[in-house]
């Protein structure tokens, strides 16, 4: 049995996920690629990347921060949306963004979902991890399951004046630097300090966040053997967080966004029942750091269970990954036009596009490009045209299959989308 959706999208009317089974409704999302991966808890694995770079972390940050055991990745729009103030209309919101099993459950799509019910727990610097989900683009940092770690800080009123003295200390500590860290946030009218906060406590606070992770970074990357790692410091926007952060490193001649960060927001900390503290708050996303961290090239190897990967890893141990032999991709385009919008009815997303590539071609699928976005001068009618890199991690793909991949891909465009194909 069939259901649809908002944009008339057709999906199973019942979705089993870990073993419970819940019922679609119009806003219902989720295929089984992405469902598959609820509950397989790489990051538990001792000899995962993953595994290996949280408890790296954990030790960093040392036990006078609580690790909050594991919570489910179901949870509602309330927890993960409205319980940090994101607005209505805010775009994180949408069925073209995040995964939802129907309107009253979704997959969280952060960890910071948890924000409220850890701070209500009444930690005050503690450390979570675990699996996200969100619909992206697909490329070699992009997974639309990947891991994230939620940190955070508090001080009360009376423990400012030692966290001024902390900072002075930190900073000594930090000038021996081996890595360039580049600051480039201007706190003030485009990233304002919350109007409830002293100013100099904001400006300690921020301190602090910019020094424990660069702490952590240089005990991460200090080491690199192949010359100074890049980092910088940006201005950034959540809603949740104000000033806010983020960070990126230079990593194959790009910059890599690691992690989002800030002053947390004291609506979040009321909510949680604690209304005379303040402090930070980050959120890292772990493959990026551990692509950098053991050379992994491309974020789908996180979920192989290939055992040439798994068995190139100890716990404790930050090693490089030796690829197995690369084997030789296969590129095609596909080119359609879109069905004509109707009033009410969400637009045909490039991340509808991804999804199902990405349910068809499984981990078979490396990269997929819009490379032509079309508007006919007369008709106005729109189309798209999508390169699909495919790639086996293990084997030599052969040309037969990616063809049949390609027109299983185009007969759901079609069946689920209404696309007319352009050939
Ligand atoms: C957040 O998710 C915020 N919750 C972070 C935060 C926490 C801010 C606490 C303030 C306070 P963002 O959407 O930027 O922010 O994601 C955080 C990190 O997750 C990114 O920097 C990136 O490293 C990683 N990430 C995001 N999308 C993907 C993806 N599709 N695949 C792999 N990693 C991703
Ligand atoms: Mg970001």
């Amino acid at each position: 049995p069939l259901s649809k959706n908002a944009s008339n999208v057709r999906y199973l009317s019942t979705l089993n996920i870990s073993g419970k089974d819940y019922v679609s409704d119009d806003l219902t999302n989720i295929r089984q690629s992405i469902s598959s991966h609820v509950g397989r808890n790489v990051y538990l694995l001792p000899n995962h990347p993953i595994s290996i770079l949280n408890s790296l972390i954990h030790s960093h940050f040392g036990p006078t921060y609580t690790v909050v055991p594991p919570k489910s990745p179901i949870v509602t729009p309330e927890q993960n949306f409205d319980s940090l103030s994101f607005p209505p209309d805010h775009p994180g919101r949408r069925a073209s963004d995040s995964y939802y099993i129907n309107r009253q459950w979704m997959l969280r799509t952060h960890t910071s979902a948890h924000e409220v019910e850890v701070f209500a727990e009444g930690h005050k610097r503690w450390l979570f991890t675990a699996d996200v989900y969100r619909r992206d683009e697909i490329d070699a940092s992009h997974h639309p399951v990947f891991h994230q770690m939620e940190g955070a800080r508090l001080w009360s009123n009376t423990e400012i004046s030692s966290l001024v003295e902390e900072n002075r200390q930190l900073e000594t500590e930090l000038s021996r630097q081996d890595i360039l860290i580049e600051d480039l946030t201007t706190i003030g009218q485009s990233n304002p300090i919350q109007p409830c906060h002293d100013e100099m406590l904001a400006r300690s606070i921020s301190t602090n966040l910019k020094l424990s992770i660069n702490g952590l970074l240089l005990k991460l990357f200090g080491t690199e053997g192949n010359g100074p790692l890049k980092v910088r410091w940006i201005d950034a926007y959540f809603p949740f967080t104000s000033p806010s952060y983020e960070v990126e490193v230079f990593y194959q001649g790009k910059w890599l966004e690691i992690l989002g960060s800030g002053v947390v927001a004291q609506s979040t900390l009321n909510k949680a029942g604690i209304k005379s503290e303040a402090g930070w708050a980050f959120g890292l996303g772990l493959e990026r750091i551990a692509m950098v961290l053991f050379q992994i090239p491309d974020i789908r190897l996180f979920w192989t269970t290939d055992e040439r990967f798994l068995q190139q890893f100890q716990p404790g141990l930050v090693t490089s990954f030796k690829p197995y032999s690369k084997y030789p991709p296969v590129t095609h385009d596909v080119s359609f036009w879109l069905p004509v919008v109707h009033e009410g009815k969400a637009p045909f997303h490039e991340n509808d596009f991804c999804d199902i590539v990405r349910d068809i071609a499984g981990e078979l699928v490396e990269d997929v490009k819009l490379i032509d976005n079309f508007a006919h001068p007369q008709t106005g009618r729109m189309s798209h045209c999508y390169r699909i890199q495919y790639r086996s991690m293990g084997r030599t793909l052969r040309q037969e299959e990616a063809n049949l991949i390609t027109q299983d891909i185009k007969n759901q465009l079609i069946t689920m989308f209404s696309v007319e194909s352009r050939g």
